[in-house]
């Protein structure tokens, strides 16, 4: 495509003729521009990350002030790639970890090609302050941003305290 948008730029015609030695030399750097981007696109495109967000939930919070939120990202492509955060639809959401009996705020989270980042209970977790109420049924929108990939956007359910988690043992 960006390939397709140089090569048009040689169709201008608009201009006053130019002494066909003027014109060829920035043809030829056209061309080989030209060729330069379809190199370099074909080379990224093996080496990307794939990425794909599943069974995403938000627990149904205990108290109004906190909620957390878990989920996979699993990476099918060939280059890693790095989790940078997370925004919800309701609340303000951060990247947990838990050490020990404490939770740390984790900047960023490593998703390695072929691997998978799982945000799952006693470890990792999305935290969410002051969500408001957060009833089973509902959904929050959680949009993940990457070092790399293009943000991906889910719609989490929510689901009870005492529900077990959507999707366990389906082997995703
Ligand atoms: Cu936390």
């Amino acid at each position: 495509m960006s390939a397709t948008r140089t090569i048009r730029t040689t169709t201008r015609t608009t201009r006053p003729p130019l002494k066909a030695g003027a014109v060829a030399i920035p043809l030829a750097v056209l061309v080989a521009g030209a060729a330069l981007l379809l190199w370099s696109g074909g080379d990224a495109a093996a080496r990307t990350a794939k990425l794909t967000v599943t069974g995403a939930y938000v627990r149904e919070p205990a108290n109004p002030d906190e909620a957390a939120a878990y989920f996979s990202i699993g990476n099918t492509g060939r280059a890693d790639d790095t989790l940078t955060a997370v925004t919800s639809s309701t609340g303000r959401a951060s990247l947990h970890t838990t050490n020990g009996p404490k939770m740390v705020t984790l900047s960023t989270a490593p998703i390695p090609a072929g691997g998978r980042l799982d945000f799952s209970p006693g470890a990792n977790h999305l935290m969410i302050d002051d969500p408001g109420p957060l009833k089973p049924g509902a959904t929050v929108r959680l949009t993940f941003d990457f070092a790399k990939s293009a943000p991906i956007t889910v719609d989490a359910p929510v689901i009870a305290i005492s529900a077990t988690v959507p999707g366990a043992g389906a082997g995703d």
